[in-house]
């Protein structure tokens, strides 16, 4: 018997190397699900409980290994769902292919049921590459376009399946006129710059007197060459959020994250460089970066369409982070004179002290901070973290000291809600014998995250390492935005948009079979934290936090101070009690030393 279109297409994927697919089924995908039957051991189909966890699963197995992510979903609503995942890929580049089903080919174009025009609707998430399957002779080519254009472009692509096609025998493309013969493989490329343009490089940086460097996900993996760019032009490094694992924050110079969610020393860096050096890094938001006209730059990237964007540089360099770094730093001549870089060391020590400080101040009843701060101490080797998007995406950036040979991701260009548990279920699978911490709030995790603990708890014995655990902190808000209404517009809390419903985060964990733990006493948490990463199996770690801990930037800018007056002359339910917080967060930033 000839196999289906849909049983080779699984069995191309297989050959290309993929192992999973994150889905959920629908009459639009009958054939290609039947065919999972054909496959085996091959290609394992994991059911989720949301087509978007699919795609968040998809995006963060790309995110943790150097491998395009597969996701799968019906016709329609089942298309639809997987789209916030498939643009958090799309904006953080990482490589997703999603194989969705449609309607037969009979039946389009009658307003028939389920049917959505799904070209148009990939059409801008998968600009690169989406295509539909019309006739089995296009199957291999569009699994091994779709694949390699994923890797080739850091982003997803899209094969749209009509369910009639996916039952037709399969057929190899005939030698004749029209017929498209593709092969399987893709291979990383070397991307290097020309040696005169590393030669200008060499010269804006050389002349450089205080150097600051800022790295993202692109320096992943470049560890050992950005250490020695950094001890060469005696500078701090900063990192943008999705770089938060490219180097560890134990060394003395590494200024931690950088933007609203960063840290004073890399404010202070930027606003006091002669020189930006940026590598793998798209970080958006330029008013953290120094001043036009204050510094000289050069930035490196692999993408050519990403540099000079963010900051006019002297030279921009398109190439690999690592490569590059390794061909500049022959043509760098180590700074004699250190002092710089002794001021940022001096720096990022007191900002520890401070944050450690804030940390451990009282709040009613849990410091969010302090979840964090222990956490930080307790970090498991080799764990691998997710975050969300909320208040505690502040305290994540920069509380937790990540140390060398971890992994951390989060949704940082989309910063979209809902990511921290699909990525952590997506970390256990690529990564079975690895600890996993997610924390999220507790909007996030009624959003998506209850949904998405059920895939925890019945996956879990699949994972030889069983240390997973999901830190929802609980203020009953959502918080973040709250605190932006406040700062940013100056209005007061909006109760009816931002107060949350109530829920027994520990005790549904409990009900799953997983272990819980509710903590409302600071005291508690380290101890919680112990029994959770011991637990023997996936552990809810239920904190009830301070919404009333303002998550403040760095410095507060003028516009943000007035907002925050403004909120409270305007009659904030909380006004008193934010004061006091903000006041306790501040002060030892200017007292401690
Ligand atoms: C899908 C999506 N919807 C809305 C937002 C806007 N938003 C950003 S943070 C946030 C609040 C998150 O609340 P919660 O998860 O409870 O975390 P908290 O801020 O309270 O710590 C919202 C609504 C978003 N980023 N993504
Ligand atoms: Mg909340």
């Amino acid at each position: 018997m000839s196999d289906t279109v849909a049983a080779f297409m699984l069995n191309r994927l297989a050959d290309w190397g993929v192992r999973r697919v994150y889905g959920y089924p629908g009459d639009g995908i009958n054939g290609l699900l039947g065919a999972f039957h054909e496959v085996g051991e091959r290609l394992d189909f994991v059911q989720v409980r949301h087509e978007e966890i699919a795609a968040f699963a998809a995006t963060a197995h790309a995110k943790f290994t150097d491998e395009v992510g597969v996701c799968m979903a019906t016709s329609g609503p089942g298309a639809v769902h997987l789209l916030n995942g498939l643009y958090d890929a799309k904006l953080d580049k990482r490589p997703v292919l999603a194989i969705v089903g449609q309607q037969p080919r009979m039946a389009l174009g009658s307003e028939y049921q389920q049917e959505v025009d799904l070209v148009t609707l990939f059409k801008d998430v998968a600009h690169e590459f989406v295509q539909v399957c019309s006739t089995p002779e296009q199957a291999r080519h569009l699994i091994d376009r779709a694949i390699r254009v994923a890797l080739a472009t850091r982003s997803p692509t899209c094969i749209i399946v009509p369910n009639d096609v996916q039952e037709l025998d399969y057929a190899d493309p005939p030698r004749a006129h029209g017929a498209v013969h593709s092969g399987i493989g893709y291979a990383k490329p070397r991307i290097l710059p020309g040696e005169d343009d590393l030669r200008r490089a060499a010269e804006v940086l050389n002349a450089g007197e205080k150097v600051a460097m800022l790295i993202g996900q692109g320096a992943i993996g470049a560890e050992r060459e950005v250490l020695e760019t950094a001890d060469l032009l005696g500078c701090g490094v900063a990192k943008a959020l999705n770089g938060r694992a490219a180097l560890p924050d134990t060394l003395p110079f590494v200024t931690g994250s950088i933007g609203l969610l960063g840290t004073k020393p890399s404010a202070d860096m930027m606003e006091s460089c002669d020189t930006l050096l940026m590598v793998g890094s798209s970080f958006p938001y330029s008013e953290w970066l120094p001043e036009e006209g204050q510094a000289r730059g050069v930035q490196i990237d692999i993408d050519g369409r990403l540099v000079g964007i963010r900051y006019p540089m002297d030279v921009n360099l398109v190439g690999d982070a690592a490569e590059t770094l390794r061909a500049l730093n022959p043509l760098l001549e180590r700074k004699a004179d250190r002092s710089w870089r002794e001021h940022i060391e001096s720096e990022v020590d007191r900002w520890w002290r401070i944050l450690e400080d804030r940390a451990l101040q009282d709040a009613d009843p849990v410091n969010p901070q302090r979840v964090f701060h222990e956490l930080s101490s307790r970090l498991p080797d080799r764990c691998i973290l997710t975050a969300d998007s909320g208040s505690g995406t502040n305290w994540w950036a920069r509380h937790l000291r990540l140390r060398e040979d971890m992994k951390a991701a989060l949704s940082g260009t989309l910063a979209t809600m809902c990511p921290a548990v699909p990525y952590a279920l997506a970390a256990k699978f690529a990564h079975p014998d690895r600890p996993c911490i997610a924390v999220l709030g507790d909007g996030a995790f009624q959003m998506l995250g209850i949904n998405a603990l059920i895939d925890v708890a019945r996956y879990h014995d699949r994972w030889s390492n069983q240390q997973l655990v999901i830190c929802v902190l609980h203020n009953d808000d959502l918080n973040q935005v709250t605190w932006e209404q406040r700062v940013m517009e100056g209005d007061p809390k909006l109760e009816v948009s931002q107060v949350l419903p109530d829920f027994p985060y520990a005790e549904y964990a409990r009900m799953l079979g997983l272990h819980g733990e509710r903590v409302d006493d600071p005291d508690r948490i380290g101890r919680a934290w112990d029994e959770a990463l011991a637990a023997g199996r996936p552990a809810l770690l239920e904190v009830i936090t301070d919404p009333e801990v303002p998550p403040l930037p760095p410095h507060i800018r003028f516009e943000q101070a007035k907002g925050l007056a403004g909120a409270l002359m305007g009659r904030d339910p909380a006004a008193g009690r934010m004061v006091k917080e903000a006041i306790k967060g501040k002060l030892p930033e200017f007292t401690n030393r």
